[in-house]
């Protein structure tokens, strides 16, 4: 009886201990939530949480398990931001500088690199589940991309308005003007649509990408595949909408709800790799795409800094960054060192053996020493603040110097300046007082800074950015 009982115990116990025994710790597994138009200021531990109508427990647990960031710095737009992240290089560089207000035919063209095809190559199992923005044409979809399987939204939560607008037909005023789906596929398939993207999807779409992101991870496990899990959410970009498991959660509102919400979705993915018996071996990122969302009534918290996406301000550029790798990444560290998003590509490459192109410039530097602890300081000291296709300044240690500002994303006049402005983020967070640039107590920072941006215009000079809207195939003239 005995016997019978041990060996039925070691049957249920087997599927569970079967993937840690497989796992590969020179190939750890990598989990990367990105939020959409999340702030700085939305979670618990960011100083949000309670003060924005709904505690963050579990993500804030996260960050005492890892190492938090508080000066991560992302591109200023959703399309930018994500083709800096998957590609290592400023958007501009890649064609994706602004969001595709104009250009139907935009995302990045196949002779890109992105991590998930550098990890494809190191035989990881990848998937992207939500909103990808980068291309909703013909080989420009994550399937195109390294995905192996893609679930999701083809461009941004918008159109999620379209489905109910008896003018948006697709035939009468534009092709691309149709009510937009929610797709699936897997490499090599074209995207099949599964739903269409209303405002009650609109609801349901993240639970489904964490349904999904659990399943992969529980089938690539079992497989004993090291695996690379983008989950770029679509919370809470406009309109923040509950699920109904969450609606009324808080009784602060939609967007309350959806903070907790959120955090409770982060919390499923981690009991899932718990379960699985793979967190020592699993690098898990909780980020987002840019600063927070801007339109009424879904206002997001900058927290301690100014503006939002599609400004150049500090409350658009630092985002919230959370990475978590058990016995690796010390537990509980929080540095102010300025790091970029451009960063994640080279840093993840170095934990896991992926190659970096070397054919091409790639603006990000490897982390891993800094994010190891085996550094204080980061690879990294500055880098040219774009909004667009548009050069506002530079930003160096605790410095900015702008020769361009805009106070909102939602169309405020651009201000140009013939003198840049000098401020330091230390003493001015919100970036209210600009140094007079004849104060000499500041004007020496003009030297580390501009080298920073005198570098990247000689790179972009040496290796010109793509155009916006190219087809492919491209390549890159011969030098
Ligand atoms: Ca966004």
């Amino acid at each position: 009886m005995k016997l019978l009982r041990n060996l039925v115990l070691g049957l249920l116990v087997l599927p569970l201990a079967g993937p840690a025994l497989a796992a590969n710790p020179d190939k750890p597994n990598i989990v990367l939530v990105l939020m959409d138009n999340f702030g700085y200021g939305e979670l618990g531990v960011y100083g949000g949480g309670i003060v924005r109508g709904a505690a963050t427990p579990r993500i804030d647990a996260l960050a005492q398990q890892g190492l938090r960031l508080t000066n991560f710095n992302v591109e200023a737009q959703c399309t930018p931001s994500r083709a800096a992240l998957l590609t290592g290089r400023y958007a501009v560089r890649t064609g994706n500088g602004s969001v595709p207000i104009g250009t139907p035919l935009y995302g990045l063209t196949q002779w890109e690199t992105t991590i998930a095809e550098a990890l494809s190559a190191q035989g990881y199992a990848t998937a992207a589940y939500g909103k990808w923005h980068l291309g909703h044409t013909e080989g420009r979809f994550p399937t195109d991309q390294g995905f192996d399987e893609w679930y999701g939204i083809p461009n941004s939560t918008d159109e999620s308005f379209w489905a109910d607008d008896p003018q948006v037909d697709g035939k009468t005023v534009h092709p691309f003007a149709h009510v937009e789906q929610i797709y699936e596929s897997k490499k090599g398939q074209a995207p099949k649509a599964v739903a269409v993207y209303d405002l009650k999807q609109r609801e349901l779409i993240d639970g489904e990408a964490i349904r999904r992101g659990i399943d992969f991870m529980r089938r690539e496990s079992k497989a004993g595949k090291p695996f690379f899990l983008y989950l770029p959410l679509t919370m809470v970009h406009y309109p923040v909408l509950p699920s109904p498991e969450f609606k009324g959660k808080t009784g602060n509102g939609e967007f309350a709800d959806v903070l907790a919400q959120t955090d409770a979705y982060t919390g499923r993915l981690l009991d899932a790799i718990d379960q699985l018996g793979i967190a020592d071996n699993t690098i898990f990122i909780f980020t987002s795409d840019n600063g927070p969302e801007m339109f009424l009534p879904y206002i997001g918290s900058s927290g301690p800094w100014r503006g939002t996406y599609f400004t150049g301000l500090e409350g658009s550029l630092r985002v919230p960054f959370i990475v978590r790798w058990p016995g690796k990444v010390p537990a509980g560290a929080v540095s102010n060192e300025i790091v970029h998003q451009m960063d994640v590509f080279p840093t993840l490459a170095g934990f896991t053996g992926a190659e970096v192109p070397q054919d091409r410039v790639i603006d990000g530097v490897d982390q891993g020493e800094f994010f190891l602890g085996k550094s204080e300081k980061s690879a990294r000291e500055g880098f040219v603040v774009y909004v667009g296709n548009d050069i506002y300044g530079i930003k160096w240690r605790n410095w900015k110097i702008m020769s361009k500002e805009v106070d909102s994303g939602y169309g405020d006049p651009v201000r140009s300046y013939g003198l840049p402005k000098f401020y330091n983020l230390l003493t001015d967070p919100k970036e209210e007082h600009a140094s007079d640039p004849r104060a000499l107590e500041s004007l020496w920072v003009r030297f580390p800074a501009f080298d920073v941006l005198a570098e990247h215009m000689k790179s972009l000079s040496q290796e010109p950015a793509i155009r916006p809207g190219t087809p492919d195939p491209y390549q890159p003239a011969k030098p």
